[in-house]
């Protein structure tokens, strides 16, 4: 291949529901371009659910041009066009067959990526990178995102580490994007992000953070979790920019922002609740503590990921410290028992806040999605 020539890049996002498909294919569009120097069509086939990660993107147009990345619509029947040298499919969404001829058509056939979904189970070191046999003369392979050495490792920007310390160390900063949500923090209280799916346990969390000593600050984006609020609160309709407070308690709506300014609620807070695959991991990137609600899946095969990620994320704490935040997960997954597991946490504050911070380090040390792509390709050809 001619040097001088951008290696291209077809990325297939088909949203099964939520933002997390788009949330990871996005991100790693915008990555591969400002880093990589290649260039990226995204191709995507529910653009108004997009819209709300990234407001500029306008959900009527077939193409259009966002932070250097190719969008396009995915239509209903598909455009003769050229197929790319990588064709990333995303979370095993379906090729449509006329592109895959396209690929195998090409001089040296494009090499084909199914994007898995990430989990931190050991099964994925021994199947990232491995072959998945097709009829035509085509290459794909499995490339498993994960935490481990042998797994194709997590999205990261470059210097996003320096970025969220810099940010951390600057209060002005943080009281500035706060007010840009309507949010003053509460002098001396624990601020928390608030962003998961319908759940359970949510009353009691809110019951024993508004009996707590210290004053807790929860900030909720906008999403599905919202009808627990108000049911707790006992209000119709939450407005943004209210500030409901029950005893050392206060909730505030805050609007669903873009997704580089969700990583500033998340550098701002103290402790975040996130959910499914996206936010899980910009929370890790956060370097403070977390709780997960893991996406449920057919036959409770969510719950040993959310075991195999506890069981790496608590080894560099000690056994009581991990085994609260352990209780707390399972709690918050489980439906039940979250007053007595927040407690047990907030016995081990400051060492769960020391463990974010080194899990975040070691996790930065290791080398990052999309480099581990851009890098695989260049292995093949
Ligand atoms: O939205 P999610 O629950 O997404 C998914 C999908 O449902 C998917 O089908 C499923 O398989 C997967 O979870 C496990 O959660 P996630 O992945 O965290 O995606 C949310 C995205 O929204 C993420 O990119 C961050 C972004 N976001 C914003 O941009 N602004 C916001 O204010 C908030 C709260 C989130």
């Amino acid at each position: 291949m001619d040097a001088d020539v951008k290696a291209s890049w077809d990325i297939f996002c088909c949203v099964v529901d939520n933002y997390g498909d788009i949330g990871v294919t996005w991100r790693l569009a915008r990555q591969l371009v400002a880093e990589h120097d290649v260039s990226v069509r995204l191709w995507v086939d529910d653009l108004k659910s997009f819209e709300r990660l990234w407001p500029a993107v306008q959900p009527a147009l077939d193409s259009q041009w966002q932070e250097g990345v190719e969008i396009c619509q995915w239509p209903a029947v598909w455009p003769q066009v050229t197929a790319a040298d990588v064709v990333i499919e995303a979370f095993g969404c379906k090729l449509p067959a006329p592109y895959r001829e396209a690929m195998a058509a090409r001089p040296l056939p494009a090499l084909w990526l199914n994007l898995e979904y990430l989990s931190a189970e050991g099964w994925v070191s021994g199947c990232h990178g491995l072959p998945s046999p097709q009829p035509d003369r085509l290459h794909k392979y499995f490339f498993f995102p994960g935490f481990a050495e042998k797994t194709g490792g997590l999205l990261r920007e470059a210097g996003l580490t320096d970025r969220r310390r810099a940010f951390q160390a600057d209060p002005d900063a943080q009281r500035a994007f706060l007010a840009t949500l309507g949010v003053t923090a509460v002098p001396g209280a624990r601020l928390i992000s608030l962003f998961a799916y319908e759940n359970a346990s949510l009353a009691e969390w809110l019951d024993v953070l508004a009996a707590d000593d210290l004053p807790s600050q929860v900030l909720v984006p906008r999403g599905r979790v919202l009808g627990g609020v108000q049911a707790w609160l006992g209000v119709d309709e939450l407005q943004e920019g209210t500030v409901h407070q029950r005893g050392a308690l206060s909730v505030q709506v805050v609007p669903f922002v873009r997704q580089d300014q969700y990583d500033l609620l998340l550098w701002c807070c103290d402790f975040n609740a996130v959910r499914g695959e996206d936010s899980f991991v910009r929370a890790q990137w956060s370097g403070r503590p977390l709780l997960w609600h893991i996406y449920e899946q057919e036959e409770y095969a969510h719950w040993e990921k959310l075991e195999a990620f506890l069981a790496l994320y608590i080894e560099g704490a000690s056994p009581p410290a991990g085994q609260a935040l352990t209780d707390l997960w399972r709690a918050w997954n489980q439906g039940k028992g979250m007053a007595q597991a927040w407690r047990h946490v907030l016995a081990h504050w400051d060492e769960l806040a020391a463990n974010a911070e080194l899990w975040c380090a070691r996790q930065a040390a290791q080398p990052d999605l999309a480099t581990a792509l851009v890098q695989f390709y260049r292995n093949w050809i």
